[in-house]
């Protein structure tokens, strides 16, 4: 594959709601998009980082800037460029696993699209469809939490989530499960809110019998994990201290934890998120994939990624209704609490001009 250039491209997308979490509140979705054109086809990878460096140390700036300043040369410069010579070629720079999930799924997508092959059909899907979960915001109040979780029920969500934090973790649990009942699959997300001085405050969720607890404690605090998942009976997941496949293995053996959320962002692109779960599938460990308020570009990726056949329980992907009131692609809708995995060359999806033109907010070219 021979790259004529890359577009960087600012979008921004207003949410239909605030989505507020332990880490902050947002109401807009700022996203960085990496466009390849190359002589036969082109392809798009939608950067996950969010606008400030509070859910990871990553935010959108940051990552445009490495891509333009060191990523992108990196791959310009590879005589026989295909998406997996693009890690390789990008492991001298440390970290920035965003902005190279990015630049990777591009090529993938050009790659794929050339070749007239799926996603799913080259991770390895053996699902048409998804079940799909939906991550519910903490609220002002239990009442609108309430509201919120009963609108998403009937929409036919199959599975709900709580932002949790300190002040807001038992009482809404114990809401939801008082009026929806024991039948509902239930689980909670602190990012990062507690410290293990608060277990035995954790512990309070025991009886409402939730599929797990998401990230409670510290990023880099996998020993904590390892002796908190001793002391409370709910299964603990790790979302921001999965880095790669080689930390998931550790923290599965650590006993750190018991599920996994796999987000491809977040470690680097699909091809390691493929790793991780090929290596929780070894281990038993079920995983479920995460989201970051995705436009459809990338909810097209991560639904296919959530059709392996490890993605034993319903993810964050949730239908673009949840988050846009237009999406950049066709919207994906939910249909009996599920998405359709997309089956067309690349990722399947393409943005649609008018609607990319209105939201774009900046464009940068970068040259072969
Ligand atoms: O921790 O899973 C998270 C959104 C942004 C950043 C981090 C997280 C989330 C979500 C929403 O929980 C998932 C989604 O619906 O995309
Ligand atoms: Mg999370």
């Amino acid at each position: 594959m021979k790259l004529t250039g890359v577009e960087l491209r600012r979008v921004a997308m207003p949410l239909v709601a605030p989505f507020r979490t332990s880490f902050g509140t947002e109401t807009e979705r700022d996203v960085l998009l990496v466009r390849v054109v190359t002589e036969d086809a082109e392809g798009w990878g939608e950067c996950v980082a969010m606008a400030d460096p509070r859910y990871s140390s990553e935010y959108a700036a940051a990552a445009a800037d490495v891509l333009r300043r060191f990523l992108i040369p990196a791959v310009l410069q590879q005589p026989r460029l295909d998406a997996i010579t693009v890690a390789p070629a990008l492991a001298p720079f440390k970290g920035h696993r965003m902005a190279k999930a990015a630049l990777e799924t591009a090529i993938l997508d050009a790659e794929l699209r050339a070749a007239g092959r799926s996603f799913a059909r080259e991770l390895g899907a053996v699902h048409d469809r998804v079940p799909c979960g939906v991550s519910v915001g903490i609220m002002d109040s239990i009442p609108e939490l309430l509201d919120a979780v009963d609108g998403y029920l009937a929409e036919g969500y199959l599975r709900i989530k709580l932002k949790i934090e300190p002040g807001w973790d038992v009482e809404p649990v114990r809401a939801v499960r008082e009026r929806f009942g024991d039948e509902v699959l239930l689980q909670v997300d602190a990012n990062t809110a507690y410290t293990l001085a608060d277990a035995r405050h954790l512990a309070r969720l025991d009886p409402f019998a939730l599929l797990l607890i998401e990230q409670p404690l510290d990023e880099d605090d996998v020993a904590g994990h390892a002796e908190l998942a001793r002391m409370i009976a709910t299964p603990v997941c790790l979302d921001e201290s999965i880095t790669s496949a080689r930390t998931a293995a550790a923290a599965i053996s650590l006993g750190a934890c018991a599920v996994v959320n796999i987000k491809p962002g977040r470690v680097g692109g699909y091809l390691e998120a493929r790793r991780i779960h090929d290596v929780c599938a070894a281990q038993g460990i079920p995983v479920w994939c995460g989201g970051m308020l995705e436009t459809g570009l990338g909810r097209a990726a991560n639904v296919a990624l959530a059709a392996l056949p490890g993605f034993t329980l319903p993810g964050d992907t949730s239908a673009s209704g949840r988050y846009f009131s237009t999406d950049l692609t066709e919207p994906f809708v939910l249909a009996d609490g599920h998405l359709d995995v997309p089956d067309k060359p690349g990722l399947g999806v393409a943005p649609r001009p008018d609607v990319l033109a209105e939201v774009t907010t900046h464009i940068d070219w970068i040259s072969a």
